[in-house]
């Protein structure tokens, strides 16, 4: 891997751990008998690198971004209904899958939309986007517990 790469990667991923810190305990649902929703906001973090000398090539503004869930961890007990109100604050349109529910929904910037499911699987499933590589993204989840 070269030295620019593992320099942007290392900057998305403290890019990430910044964004856990900030979603923090933000799990808005609201548990009403077997049912649950949840307010998930997908968010877009610019990184900024002035410049960066690598083998003797310097590189000015390079530009990157990385896109978050918040909350990146959904929890709910099987057989919940759960309502998911997905709002897409990142400049592009970005994807919302869960795919062991058929769940791949495509949110245009700055649309909201609302998902609605019976979580009749246990496990943990991996929420992500699959408009874009996965190495811009920090997944979600969906536990069934
Ligand atoms: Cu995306």
């Amino acid at each position: 891997m070269s030295k620019i790469i593992k320099t942007i990667f290392v900057s998305l991923v403290l890019g990430l751990l910044i964004g856990n810190v900030q979603a923090g305990e933000a799990q808005a649902g609201e548990a009403k008998g077997d049912k649950r929703s949840f307010d998930v906001v997908i968010n877009a973090y610019d990184t900024k690198i002035p410049e960066l000398n690598v083998e003797d090539v310097t590189v000015k503004d390079i530009r990157a971004f990385n896109v978050l869930n918040e909350p990146e961890a959904l929890t709910v007990k099987k057989g919940t209904a759960v309502t998911i109100k997905v709002e897409n604050k990142s400049p592009i349109s970005e994807g919302f899958s869960i795919d062991a529910y058929n769940i791949q929904e495509t949110i245009p910037a700055g649309e909201t939309k609302v998902i609605k499911f019976v979580a009749d699987k246990a496990g943990a499933f991996t929420i992500w986007c699959q408009l874009h590589p996965k190495n811009i993204h920090l997944p979600g989840s969906l536990n069934v517990i």
